[in-house]
């Protein structure tokens, strides 16, 4: 008997990871098979490419008609309220990444889905945390209310896993950069700015301090952890929602030097705001050996390879 295509639903499709995890998706499961979801206007690419519903995480009664409607079995949960948005509102934080990921977590349990992938972040770690390559296992004090949810997440999940068996797998992503969705308000979200600034006016004003190191990844990448995590046989696995994945670390001064041997007239300027504090209180590298590991996890883009994509990307777009 032949098996059926998964069915797959995403969460918060329509923010910068969504908007390229689905379509990636939907070349491995076929375009019907996933079901892009979110609170907010999808990009054409998303709506005109397979089936997409409005659908708020903080409501469980929707999230369960949408599962018994497209009789889903693997779930991508990526809606979530970001660090920097997260403190201007600390009650929706708790509300999106909380309840939210509670809501899909317990209709996981109750309906049967097979799999479930909620990413966690570098913000779990606080400053107590040992900043260069910060083990697996080590403090998890963050100071803001993301990393609080995102730790509360990693270890609801685990509870999930071996309280109900349900398979839920996560890695703690670091800044994301990417050229298609602009980010949704984070600590991170300046390394993406700055090649938009460098292309269109060659200036750019940093919101954190020329030497502020943190861990970052390009898209691709990150696509692949996401997928490669979720592929992984379980029995390979002795980790499951916290995975630390790491693939470059650079200052914002590193980054305006490897722009500027594109476009050399790139200026940049330092006014740190509040968004300084939340990244002093993040690692400056990670350590990945348990991903290696149980996984295969590999970077395939460094600095220099994500800057020459991200700059050719940009200026192809800006010349369309
Ligand atoms: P994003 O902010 O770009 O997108 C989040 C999406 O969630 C948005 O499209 C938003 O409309 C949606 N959303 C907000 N409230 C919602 C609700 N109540 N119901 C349904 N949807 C809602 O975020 P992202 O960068 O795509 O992040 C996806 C996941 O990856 C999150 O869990 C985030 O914590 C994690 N992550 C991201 C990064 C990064 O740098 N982008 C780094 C580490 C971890
Ligand atoms: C943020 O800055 O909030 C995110 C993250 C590292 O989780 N990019």
């Amino acid at each position: 008997m032949a098996l059926s295509t998964p069915k797959v639903l995403v969460t918060g499709a329509c923010g910068q990871i969504g908007s390229e995890l689905v379509p990636e998706l939907r070349k491995t499961y076929a375009k019907e098979n996933v079901i892009a979801t979110d609170i907010k206007e999808p990009p054409p690419e998303l709506k005109e490419t397979g089936p997409f519903e409005w659908l708020d995480v903080t409501n469980r009664k929707s999230i369960g008609h949408i599962i018994k409607k497209y009789q889903v079995d693997i779930i991508y949960h990526l809606a979530a309220i970001l660090s920097a948005k997260g403190e201007q509102n600390p009650s929706l934080a708790w509300q999106v990444n909380m309840i939210g990921t509670y809501n899909i977590l317990e209709l996981a349990r109750e309906l049967g889905i097979k799999q479930v992938f909620i990413p966690s972040s570098i913000a779990v770690f606080g400053p107590e945390t040992p900043k260069v390559m910060t083990p697996q296992e080590t403090i998890l004090l963050p100071k803001t209310m993301y990393g609080i949810t995102k730790v509360a997440g990693e270890l609801l999940g685990e509870y999930y896993v071996r309280r109900f068996g349900l398979d839920v797998r996560g890695c703690r992503y670091p800044g994301i950069i990417s050229y298609k969705t602009p980010p949704g308000g984070g600590t991170t979200d300046y390394a993406v700015a700055i090649f938009h600034e460098a292309i269109k006016n060659k200036k750019y004003t940093c919101f954190l301090r020329e030497d502020t190191v943190l861990p970052m990844m390009y898209m691709p990448d990150c696509l692949k952890a996401a997928i490669q995590l979720m592929e992984t046989e379980a029995s390979r696995l002795k980790h499951h929602t916290n995975f630390n994945v790491a693939a470059m670390s650079f200052s914002p001064a590193e980054l305006a030097t490897e722009i500027k041997k594109y476009i050399p007239e790139f200026e940049i300027i330092y006014q740190p705001d509040e968004r300084q504090a939340i990244a002093e209180t993040w690692p400056r590298s990670i350590d990945d050996s348990a991903a290696r590991e149980e996984w295969g996890w590999q970077p395939d883009y460094d600095l220099p390879r994500m800057v020459e994509d991200m700059v050719r990307n940009l200026m192809a777009n800006l010349n369309k």
